[in-house]
């Protein structure tokens, strides 16, 4: 994960940034490395701005650390958000419900299943609501993966409503003590309004602790927008952003955060249960940078 960023950073500054000190080259070297790596122009150019403030580049040799620990500075403040998550692990409210949310295909259900995994490795008790009713084989899927996870997945006929499973599921839960309810649920509808009036209404129902949208990293600002318009209008808390395996370039990690401006809960890495990652900035940071 994340190879290629910390690849484009280390050629950026190598020994030899030590002579280049011109300002203008070293503002579009910077820009460009940024934008190839997925940051949005916009971001680059604020992750910019700030490292100049920080440097006093005209005429000057300036050692290689002194451009890392600026680029550092630049990028922590866009995780500031980060302080707004909560600790999933230790919720204040039982049973703890978490609705995921995110159009067809970003990985909500893999996702689903492997929080519910790792939330299990944590010896939590878990539940979940098959609340994909719409798309064939949904129900199936999450059922298969609850079965490889351990926990048990409460499902109704295709077709049927997805609040009154995601409330079946949570009295299940409140039945048997059982600490978390994770709802799966439909990346389409006939129409888009449909799929938004779809979460609007599962989330009036179920009343989630926490709402999380599901994003792909390969379609980068896409996934910015889907949120900043589809989901802000059903309203969330957080994001996972999902399949940083692939060749996504890392750079929309930054992106996201600086535009979306909600906190990272966890990325996905793969395809596996265990392809899982908390997102701390201390642990991007590490893998992004030179060190
Ligand atoms: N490489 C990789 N693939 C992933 C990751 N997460 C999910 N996938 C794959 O993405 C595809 C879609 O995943 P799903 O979990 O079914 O996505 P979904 O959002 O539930 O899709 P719908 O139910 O159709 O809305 C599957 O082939 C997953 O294996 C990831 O982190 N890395
Ligand atoms: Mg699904």
């Amino acid at each position: 994960m994340f190879d290629n960023l910390k690849k484009k950073f280390s050629g950026l500054f190598s020994k030899s940034s030590e002579e280049f000190v011109r300002k203008s080259d070293l503002e579009s070297k910077i820009i460009e490395t940024l934008v190839e790596s997925d940051v949005s122009i916009d971001v680059a150019e604020r992750i910019w701005k700030s490292m100049e403030e920080s440097l006093d580049i005209d005429g000057k040799k300036i050692p290689v650390e002194k451009y890392v620990t600026a680029l550092r500075n630049a990028i922590i403040p866009i995780f500031d958000v980060q302080k707004s998550l909560p600790d999933i692990l230790n919720p204040h409210e039982k049973p703890y419900v978490m609705l995921f949310l995110g159009i067809n295909g970003t990985g909500k259900t893999t996702t689903v299943a492997k929080v519910a995994n790792y939330l299990r490795k944590n010896g939590k008790r878990v539940v979940v609501a098959a609340s994909d009713t719409f798309r064939a084989g949904a129900i199936e899927q999450i059922s298969i993966l609850g079965e490889r996870v351990g926990v048990a997945v409460i499902k109704h006929q295709g077709g049927s409503d997805p609040s009154a499973v995601a409330f079946d599921a949570i009295n299940h839960a409140r039945a048997r003590n059982i600490d978390y309810v994770l709802i799966d649920s439909a990346g389409r509808m006939q129409t888009n309004k449909n799929l938004i009036e779809e979460m609007k209404k599962i989330k009036r129902i179920s009343k989630p602790n926490l709402t999380v949208v599901v994003l792909d990293a390969m379609i980068g600002q896409d996934a910015v927008n889907q949120a900043e318009t589809f989901f802000s209008e059903v309203g969330f808390d957080c994001i996972i952003v999902t399949k940083l395996d692939t060749d996504a370039k890392g750079g929309s990690i930054l992106t996201m955060a600086a535009e979306i401006k909600k906190p990272i809960l966890f990325v996905g890495n793969g395809q596996e249960l265990n392809d899982i990652q908390q997102f701390t900035k201390e642990w991007f940071l590490d893998r992004i940078l030179p060190q």
